[in-house]
């Protein structure tokens, strides 16, 4: 058959047409999210043939150690990337918050799909049905090892403690249920909602609780930044709204240099009035939540109508290739998220994260 990268198929009637192989990590959560984006594909594109690749990554093969002492941003990617730049596959579905801030060149995220609610969620313990966080009792120890989490809720609710928990979804769920450990423990509702769990959540928590992490809920697509013919294909998933809050979201904590091992957490809302606006609210914690800093910025996402000018010039800054989605309303997103990442830089975020980090290196 032809020659070349990429592989190739013929059907009954002679006909060759391209596999597109997608690759995704091997947990239940990372194939029921990258079985969803094939079957949107496959409705949208019925004469495509898609094969599915599923691979390891460290993040699944390091199961004891807090996320957050792992240092390595690109803990679950590195490996899908890897597979992309040898043509095994053409393209990658991701957790977006799992996604480094900057893409290493020759990657784009080729697609951000309509986000899942994007707050946390309280799993009970069966003993504890019926209980919230508040009316938990003292000492309580609840299971997250997400310092963002931690540092929130511990400062809002004094009386619980907690502590790390590892693994994939279901064995955390497995932790939580067979044995006393842990009181209540704290995932993504996303992720929860995806696996069929939804009937455990007993209370979502909102902005005032607990903020969510910068691109929680929502799924992208990575692919090679020059392939166009994949970029074409799969530009169609992008959901608008969602994109724009993630630009902003991903340049906040680009610009703060935060990665995904310190307190940093974001609300972000699209809101029609006259002109279409997005706002975006950004704090960072120190460990326990004692000192931190928020604030909220808005801007227009109106379509200027603007020509983009510079198309491949923002592809690069922003990390997302978009070119349906009005520029100058992309432009507006990015620069959201460093004017709040500077306004929050100016009033001591810089000293709060080094200290976070340095105290949760020395854990
Ligand atoms: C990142 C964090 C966690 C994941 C840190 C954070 C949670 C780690 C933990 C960056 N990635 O959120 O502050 O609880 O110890 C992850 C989950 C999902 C994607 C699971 C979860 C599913 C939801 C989604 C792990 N990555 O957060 O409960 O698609 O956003």
């Amino acid at each position: 058959m032809e020659e070349g990268p990429y592989k190739y198929i013929r059907d009954g009637n002679g006909k060759v047409s391209r596999v597109i192989r997608i690759g995704t990590r091997k947990s239940q959560l990372a194939r029921i999210q990258t079985d969803s984006v094939a079957a949107k594909l496959k409705e949208l594109y019925p004469d495509v043939h898609l094969e599915i690749v599923g691979m390891s990554t460290t993040g699944d093969k390091i199961l004891d150690t807090a996320l957050s002492k792992i240092g390595e941003k690109s803990l679950f990617t590195k490996e899908l990337e890897n597979a992309l730049e040898r043509n095994e596959v053409d393209l990658v579905v991701h957790s977006l918050k799992d996604l480094p801030t900057t893409l290493p060149p020759g990657f784009t995220i080729g697609a951000v799909l309509k986000r899942e609610n994007p707050h946390d969620a309280v799993v009970l313990h069966p003993k504890n049905m019926g209980k919230t966080l508040d009316t938990l009792p003292q000492n309580s120890v609840i299971g997250t090892s997400s310092l963002r989490r931690a540092a929130q809720l511990k400062k809002r609710f004094p009386h619980l403690e907690f502590k790390d928990i590892r693994g994939n979804l279901n064995t955390r769920l497995k932790k939580l249920d067979e044995k006393e450990d842990f009181a209540a423990i704290i995932l993504a509702a996303a992720g929860l909602k995806r696996m069929g769990w939804d009937n455990r959540i007993s209370q979502i928590l909102g902005p005032e609780d607990c903020m969510y992490a910068v691109g929680q809920g929502a799924l992208a697509v990575e692919v090679r930044a020059r392939d166009v013919d994949i970029l074409e294909m799969v530009s169609v998933l992008h959901d608008p709204d969602t994109v724009l809050r993630c630009i902003a979201e991903r340049a906040f904590l680009r610009h703060l240099e935060g990665g995904c091992s310190v307190p940093v957490a974001v609300h972000t809302e699209v809101k029609d009035s006259q002109v279409r606006m997005l706002y975006l609210t950004g704090a960072v914690y120190s460990l326990d939540g004692s000192d931190s800093l928020k604030e909220t910025m808005q801007t227009s996402i109106t379509d200027l109508n603007k020509i983009p000018e510079e198309v491949d010039e923002r592809v690069q800054r922003v990390g997302v290739t978009a070119d349906k989605i009005g520029g100058p309303a992309q432009d507006n997103a990015e620069k959201l998220g460093i004017d709040l990442a500077n306004l929050l830089l100016s009033k001591g975020a810089k000293e709060i994260l080094t200290v976070a980090r340095q105290l949760n290196d020395a854990r």
